[in-house]
C-alpha cells in the first residue's frame, strides 16, 4: 500500500503515486505522506501520459483529501440537528425508511441522483449499476443531462453506443476549432488530455492553429489565433453554416475512409440549406464572412478537427450541435483519422454487438421528457416530487451529488425536497444538498480508496490503464464505497441491512463474468464463469471486477500473464501502463444496426426545421451563460484554503455597453432576474465577454445555514441555478439549457 518508507527520528515518511480524482485530464499524482498525513504533492513524471503535470487543484489534494470538514461517520437526522450513528444503525434506518416508501408507493417513488464524482470513484463506476438494477425505478437522474447528455444522445444514433465518442487528436491535428469549453481552465472534458494547455500551446508552436467559437474571451479564446464571439446558443446554426458553406464552396472531403462506412451526408445536407452562412450570421451574430472563413480554414487544414463541448451543449440545440460537430467533422475528412476526431479503444471494451440505440424507452410522468441512457432529466425531478398521483417521488437517494447547486431552478427543487418523506445521501460533506439528509453515509478519503479508471480510459487522447491502489488504509469499522452502494442495493433488493455482502460481491463479479466469456473476441472467451472467477481469486469489489473486463480486452493478459491485468497495472512505475496512440476504429467501434456511420438519424433530422425556425426567434434581451474558474471545483471545490484566497469568483461579468446600458459599474451590484429566480452579485465590467451577453460561474453560494463546509462558507457568492430554468431543455437529450438564460439586468 505505502511505499518508499523512510524514516527520520521518529516520523515516518513516504511517497504514493494516485490518480487524481477532481477532473477528466487523469494526470497521477506523487504524494508525499508525513505520518499519514499528505505534506507534498507533485506531478508523477513516471506516468506517461501526465508526465508529472498538473494543476492548482491537483497540488492541493491532499488539503481536499484530508479536509477537516469531511463527515467522518454516519448520520441520522435528529430534528433539526444530527446524531452520528453506527454504519449498522444508519443501513437500518435506510431499510426501514426505504421499505416504507416502496411499499406504500412503489419503486418508482425512489428517486437516485448521481453526481459527477462517480466517474471518478471505483464505487461509481462499478457498483452504481447494481444500484440501480435494484431499486427498479424508472426515477433516475444524473449530473448527465445538466452536462454532456447531447452527446451521447447523438454518439449513440451516429455510431450505436453512447459512449462512442469521438475526441480530438490534439497532439496531432494541424487545426483545431473549439466551441463552447475553454480547457485551459477545465483541463478538457470529453476529451482526456493531462496538460492540455501544453497540448495546445504545442499545437501552435508546431504551426496549428487554434480558432475558439465563445461568447466569452475565455483564457483560452485568449491565447487562441482568433476568438470569435456568438450568440450564446446558436453553435447548432453556426455548424450549419460551416456545413452549407462547403457544400456550396465545393470543399467537402470525407475522402474514402469515410465514404466507405457513412450514410446520410447528402441528407443532411440537403436538410440544412436554408441554413447558409449568410442565413445563420445574423442569429448567430457571427458575420457572414467569419462563418465561411471558418469552414474554408477547416477545409484547407491539413489535419483539422472541431471539438465542441458543453457551451454548445447545455443549450436548446444542443444536440443537434453535438451532432453537427461530428458531421463537420466528416464532412472534412476529420473522422477516424489521425489528427482528426478518434476513437479511443479501452482496456475495459469487450466486443460491440449490433444494438440500435434508442431513446424514450419510456418518458417522464409529467412531462412527457425522453428517457436517455437510462435516465430522466434531471429538469423534471421537481416536477416528478411536486406532482401528485401514482409514481409520484417521495424519496430521493444521492450519490456524489449536489443537485440543489448544480441543477436548474435550484430554489424550487428545495423546496421539493424539503417535503419528501425521505432524503439519504452517500457524501462526505454537508452540502446544500445532504443538509436534507435523513441518512448521510459518507464515503471515505480517496486517498483510503482503490481508484482504477475506466470512464476516462475511453475518452483519451492515447490509450491507457490507470489503476492507482488505496494510499492509507481505512480506519476501523469504515466502509470503503463500493461496499455503501452494494449495501444499498441489498437493501433496495431485499436481501436486508445485514446480509451477506461478500454474496452479494460475488453475484456482481459472476454478472460480469459471464459477459465477458460469453462473447467471442473477449480473451476470457471459452472458460467458464466460474473458471474467470478463479482466475482472479483472491480479488474482491472493484479489483476484481476491473481485472475481470482488463483481462478480455483488446491488451488483455486473457488467463494468462501477458497483458493487462489488474496486478500488471498496479506493478507498473505510477500505477498506468501506456497502450499506444489511437488508431482508426471504423468500422469496429460501430453498433448501429446498418454497421455503419448513420449521419442522417431521423430522431435528429425532425429537429432540423425547429433549428430553422430558430433562425426568426425574437431577439432576448441580455443572456446569461456560466464559467469555470481553474481553482474551483463545480460545487465542492472552494474549501481548500490556498485557492480561494484572493479576488472574489463569483462575479457577473458584463461588457462596458451593457454596465452603462443598465446603469451597472465595476465593482458595484446589480440585480439579475431571469423567469425563475434573482439574484444581487458583484459586478465584473469587461471587454472579455459580448454585449448582450452576462456571466456567472456556477456552484456557489455555499454559505447558508447548515453547509458545513468552513472555507466555502467564507467565499460566499451566489447560486447561478436559483436563475436557471428547468422549462428549459434540449427536448432530444432532456438537457438542460444552462446558458443563453433570458435575465433582466439592474443596479442593486
Ligand atoms: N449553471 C450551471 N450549472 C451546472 C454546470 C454549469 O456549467 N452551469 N455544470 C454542470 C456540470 S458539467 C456538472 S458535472 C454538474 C455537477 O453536478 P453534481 O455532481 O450534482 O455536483 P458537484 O458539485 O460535482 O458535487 C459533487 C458532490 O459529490 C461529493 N463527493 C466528492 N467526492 C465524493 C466521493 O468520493 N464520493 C461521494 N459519494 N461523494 C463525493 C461532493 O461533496 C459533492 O457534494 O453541475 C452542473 N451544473
Ligand atoms: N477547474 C475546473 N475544471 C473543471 C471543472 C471545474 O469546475 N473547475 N468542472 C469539470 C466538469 S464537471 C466539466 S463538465 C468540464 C467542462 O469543461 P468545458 O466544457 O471546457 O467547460 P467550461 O470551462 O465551463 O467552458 C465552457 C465555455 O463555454 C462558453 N459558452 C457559454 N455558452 C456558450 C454558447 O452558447 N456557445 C459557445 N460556443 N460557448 C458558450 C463559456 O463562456 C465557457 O467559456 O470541466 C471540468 N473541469
Ligand atoms: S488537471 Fe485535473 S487531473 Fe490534473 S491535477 Fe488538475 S484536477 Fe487533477
Ligand atoms: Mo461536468
Amino acid at each position: 500500500m505505502l511505499r518508499g518508507h523512510a524514516t527520520t527520528g521518529a516520523r515516518v515518511t513516504t511517497t504514493a503515486s494516485r490518480l487524481c480524482p477532481l477532473c477528466e485530464a487523469t494526470c497521477t499524482l506523487r504524494l508525499q505522506l508525513d505520518d499519514g498525513r499528505v505534506t507534498r504533492v507533485t506531478g508523477d513524471d513516471r506516468d506517461t501520459f501526465s508526465g508529472g503535470y498538473l494543476c492548482p487543484k491537483g497540488a492541493t489534494f491532499g488539503q481536499l483529501a484530508q479536509d477537516p470538514d469531511r463527515v467522518t461517520a454516519p448520520r441520522l437526522r435528529d430534528g433539526d440537528g444530527w446524531r452520528e450513528v453506527s454504519w449498522q444503525e444508519a443501513f437500518a434506518e435506510v431499510e426501514r425508511r426505504l421499505g416504507a416508501v416502496v411499499q406504500e408507493h412503489g419503486n418508482d417513488a425512489v428517486a437516485l441522483y448521481l453526481g459527477n464524482p462517480n466517474v471518478h470513484t471505483a464505487a461509481g463506476q462499478l457498483y452504481v449499476r447494481p444500484m440501480v438494477k435494484a431499486l427498479r425505478t424508472r426515477n433516475v437522474y444524473s449530473a448527465s443531462t445538466v452536462d454532456q447528455m447531447p452527446k451521447h444522445v447523438s454518439s449513440g444514433l451516429l455510431f450505436g453506443s453512447a459512449g462512442a465518442i469521438p475526441v480530438p487528436d490534439v497532439d496531432r491535428c494541424s487545426h483545431l476549432l473549439v466551441l463552447g469549453a475553454n480547457p485551459r481552465m477545465s483541463n478538457g472534458s470529453l476529451l482526456t488530455a493531462p496538460d492540455l494547455p501544453g497540448r495546445l500551446d504545442a499545437l501552435r508552436e508546431r504551426g496549428g492553429t487554434l480558432v475558439v467559437v465563445d461568447p466569452r474571451r475565455s483564457r483560452t479564446a485568449a491565447e487562441a489565433d482568433r476568438w470569435v464571439p456568438l450568440r450564446p446558443g446558436t453553435d447548432a446554426l453556426l455548424l450549419a453554416g460551416i456545413l452549407t458553406t462547403l457544400a456550396d464552396e465545393g470543399l467537402l472531403a470525407p475522402g474514402e475512409h469515410l465514404e466507405a462506412h457513412v450514410d446520410g451526408l447528402e441528407d443532411v445536407l440537403a436538410a440544412l440549406a436554408p441554413l447558409t452562412a449568410e442565413a445563420v450570421a445574423p442569429r448567430c451574430r457571427v458575420p457572414a464572412e467569419e462563418v465561411r472563413r471558418l469552414a474554408r480554414e477547416l477545409a484547407a487544414a491539413e489535419h483539422p478537427v472541431v471539438y465542441s463541448r458543453i457551451g454548445a451543449h447545455t443549450q436548446r440545440f444542443g444536440t443537434l450541435a453535438a451532432w453537427l460537430t461530428d458531421v463537420v467533422n466528416v464532412a472534412v475528412g476529420a473522422l477516424d483519422a489521425p489528427g482528426g476526431a478518434m476513437w479511443s479503444r479501452p482496456p475495459h471494451e469487450v466486443g460491440h454487438r449490433p444494438h440500435p440505440y434508442t431513446t424514450g424507452r419510456w418518458r417522464s410522468r409529467v412531462r412527457d421528457l425522453p428517457e436517455c441512457n437510462g435516465e430522466l432529466p434531471v429538469s423534471t425531478l421537481a416536477d416528478e416530487i411536486e406532482t401528485p398521483g401514482p409514481g409520484q417521488v417521495r424519496a430521493l437517494l444521492t450519490i456524489a451529488g449536489n443537485p440543489l447547486r448544480s441543477t436548474p431552478n435550484a430554489d424550487r427543487l428545495e423546496r421539493a425536497v424539503e417535503g419528501l418523506d425521505l432524503v439519504v445521501c452517500v457524501d462526505p460533506y454537508v452540502t446544500a444538498t445532504s443538509r436534507h439528509a435523513d441518512v448521510l453515509l459518507p464515503p471515505p478519503s480517496p486517498l483510503q480508496e482503490d481508484h482504477p479508471d475506466l470512464a476516462f480510459a475511453g475518452l483519451s487522447v492515447r490509450n491507457v490503464a490507470h489503476y492507482s491502489p488505496a494510499v492509507l488504509p481505512l480506519e476501523d469499522g469504515a466502509e470503503p464505497e463500493w461496499r455503501i452502494l452494494l449495501r444499498l442495493a441489498a437493501i433496495a433488493s431485499g436481501q436486508g441491512a445485514d446480509s451477506d455482502l461478500g454474496a452479494a460481491d460475488r453475484f456482481v463479479a459472476s454478472t460480469v463474468a459471464q459477459q465477458v466469456t460469453a462473447e467471442p473476441s473477449s480473451r476470457l472467451h471459452g472458460l467458464s464463469a466460474d473458471e474467470a472467477l478463479d482466475l482472479v481469486a483472491p480479488k474482491q469489489g472493484p479489483a476484481r471486477l476491473v481485472d475481470l473486463l482488463w483481462r478480455s480486452g483488446a491488451y488483455g493478459a486473457g488467463s494468462g500473464d501477458d497483458g493487462l491485468s489488474v496486478d500488471a497495472v498496479v506493478a507498473a512505475p505510477a500505477h498506468m501502463v501506456d497502450l499506444g496512440p489511437l488508431e482508426p476504429r471504423l468500422p469496429d467501434v460501430l453498433a448501429t444496426a446498418s454497421g455503419r456511420v448513420e449521419l442522417a438519424p431521423a430522431t435528429l433530422m425532425d429537429d432540423v426545421p425547429n433549428l430553422v425556425a430558430s433562425l426568426d426567434a425574437p431577439d432576448d434581451g441580455p443572456v446569461l451563460v456560466g464559467r469555470r474558474h481553474l481553482r474551483t471545483n463545480n460545487s465542492w471545490g472552494q474549501n481548500v484554503p490556498a485557492l480561494v484566497r484572493g479576488r472574489d469568483l463569483c462575479t457577473l461579468q458584463v461588457h462596458p455597453d451593457d454596465a452603462a446600458a443598465h446603469g451597472l459599474v465595476d465593482g458595484g451590484r446589480a440585480r439579475i432576474a431571469s423567469r425563475v429566480g434573482a439574484l444581487d452579485v458583484p459586478v465584473e465590467v469587461t471587454e472579455d465577454i459580448a454585449p448582450g451577453v452576462v456571466s456567472l460561474p456556477h456552484g456557489f453560494g455555499n454559505d447558508e445555514d447548515g453547509i458545513e463546509l468552513s472555507v466555502a462558507r467564507r467565499v460566499g457568492g451566489v447560486n447561478s441555478n436559483v436563475l436557471s430554468d428547468e422549462q428549459q431543455v434540449d427536448p432530444l437529450s432532456g438537457n438542460a439549457v444552462l446558458n443563453g438564460i433570458p435575465v433582466t439586468l439592474a443596479p442593486a
